[in-house]
């Protein structure tokens, strides 16, 4: 085990957390009024989800969030990051509110004050009410003003009782899985629908984040966004990949970065795309460039380009995950620093997301996930460094508290803390767990 206790070195102020989303681990699809997900339907085609399994019942998170909390302060995080289904609280995105949707993350949010552990809200995990989708979904201009009612909506009932929330979660997942590839939800691969969609999806966080302030004015939580990030390193020094890489590092980091921090889209990536369905209104591009509170950076790997055909490797010099992610952790110095230089009025940084995915093995009820804590411990390093070198970071969040349904792979990815035996809902907490737990006592009493 690494010896955490003499190198890392994190303020007493710093937050410590884990993370879920909604769809991944509640279950009760239809239960209390909750209406379909873009994603309960997606799981009903053929050939989606690897195990073809669904998120009807996940870890069954919603009626277990009792003895979930207690096991979320069993490992001494203070934070806790989760997402509000949508169709729970509104069945159809649209219409009448669901109370029973509501009074299951009042409760949910109750009990984590109960424990002193801070709520961060996201709003949009991927799960858009199938009511929408049906009215055309994010390439209709209509859902971003749909998103900033519920968003409106769970500000006046949640604000003055959460830390955070943030609007979105990996917006280019929605686009570029969702819209670009089809291996998300709704299942649509045009690439040039997918750039719409970001526009939209963008356009919803900057209607979103003024229609939250305008419920809770300054006595709001923090406002922001969650953007899943990576350094785009070139395989070799020839021009052919350094204008891959360029390229990759436009189309995915800077096309949402550039937005929300300096109010236009990237031109190197501009240059490139396929704008046939971009259409941009007056007044949008003010919208996204709006003040934000926090930035959530989720963080797994780097993207290593190759403009060879088929591409180069990267070397894995430390392995990768069981999602086949390379383990990179200095490449999350590399772009935290990256961010800071590129945007000037970067606000406080959270790592919201950053963990392994790896075939763990319960035996006489102990998981030894020895590769899962060198996983953190040399992340929590490299993250270490990004703030020594004067990046605003201020809190980290383990990805994932427990196994959960990971979308496309469905159940056979563990992500967790928590080893979750499905048949039993049984949860067990690894060794990673345990040191996590150690960990941060450690860092808050410098021990
Ligand atoms: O499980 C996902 C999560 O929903 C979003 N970020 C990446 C995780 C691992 O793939």
């Amino acid at each position: 085990m690494p010896t955490t206790n003499s190198t890392l070195d994190f303020p007493p102020s710093f937050h410590w957390g884990v993370a879920t989303s909604a769809f991944q681990i509640e279950g009760a699809a239809s239960e209390d009024g909750r209406g379909p997900s873009i994603w309960d339907t997606f799981c009903r085609q053929s050939g989606t989800i690897k195990d073809q399994s669904t998120g009807d019942v996940a870890c069954d998170h919603y009626h277990r969030y009792v003895s979930d909390v207690d096991l979320i302060a069993s490992l001494n995080v203070d934070s806790y990051r989760f997402s509000i289904s949508w169709s729970r609280v509104q069945p159809k995105g649209y219409g009448a509110w669901n109370e029973a949707g509501f009074n299951f993350y009042s409760n949910l949010i109750e009990r984590l004050a109960e424990k002193n552990i801070l709520a961060h809200v996201t709003l949009y995990h991927w799960d858009l009410p199938q009511g929408l989708q049906d009215l055309g979904g994010w390439l209709s201009r209509e859902t971003p003003q749909r998103f900033a009612e519920y968003a409106a909506e769970v500000a006046r009932r949640f604000g003055s009782r959460v830390a955070s929330i943030a609007t979105h979660n990996e917006p280019w997942c929605t686009a570029n899985l969702g819209y670009g590839n089809a291996q998300f939800a709704p299942g649509v691969a045009d690439t040039a629908l997918s750039i719409q969609v970001s526009h939209h999806l963008l356009l919803s966080h900057g209607l979103a984040i003024k229609a939250m302030r305008q419920v809770t004015g300054d006595a709001g939580p923090q406002y922001g966004i969650v953007l899943n990030q990576w350094p785009a390193d070139a395989a070799t020094d020839t021009p052919q990949d350094e204008a891959e890489a360029q390229w990759e590092y436009a189309r995915s980091v800077e096309w949402f970065m550039d937005p929300i921090f300096k109010g236009y889209y990237p031109q190197r990536a501009l240059d490139r795309m396929d704008m046939s369905r971009f259409h941009v209104m007056d007044g949008d591009m003010e919208l996204i460039h709006q003040p934000i509170d926090f930035l959530g950076v989720n963080y797994y790997t780097r993207a290593f380009v190759s403009a060879e055909k088929p591409p180069k490797e990267p070397p894995g010099k430390l392995g990768f995950t069981d999602m086949g992610w390379e383990i990179y952790p200095e490449g999350l110095t590399a772009l935290l620093i990256g961010l800071k230089h590129a945007y000037p009025n970067l606000p406080p940084i959270y790592i919201t997301e950053n963990g392994m995915a790896a075939a763990d093995k319960i035996t006489d009820g102990v998981i030894e996930d020895r590769a899962r804590i060198d996983y953190v411990y040399l992340h929590l390093k490299a993250l270490q460094a990004a703030m020594e070198q004067g990046v605003d970071v201020r809190g980290y969040f383990y990805w994932s508290l427990m196994d959960n349904f990971e979308w496309n792979s469905g159940y056979d990815k563990r992500f967790g803390l928590l080893y979750v035996d499905y048949a039993s809902q049984e949860r067990t907490l690894k060794d990673s767990a345990h040191w996590y737990r150690e960990m941060i006592q450690t860092q808050r009493h410098g021990e």
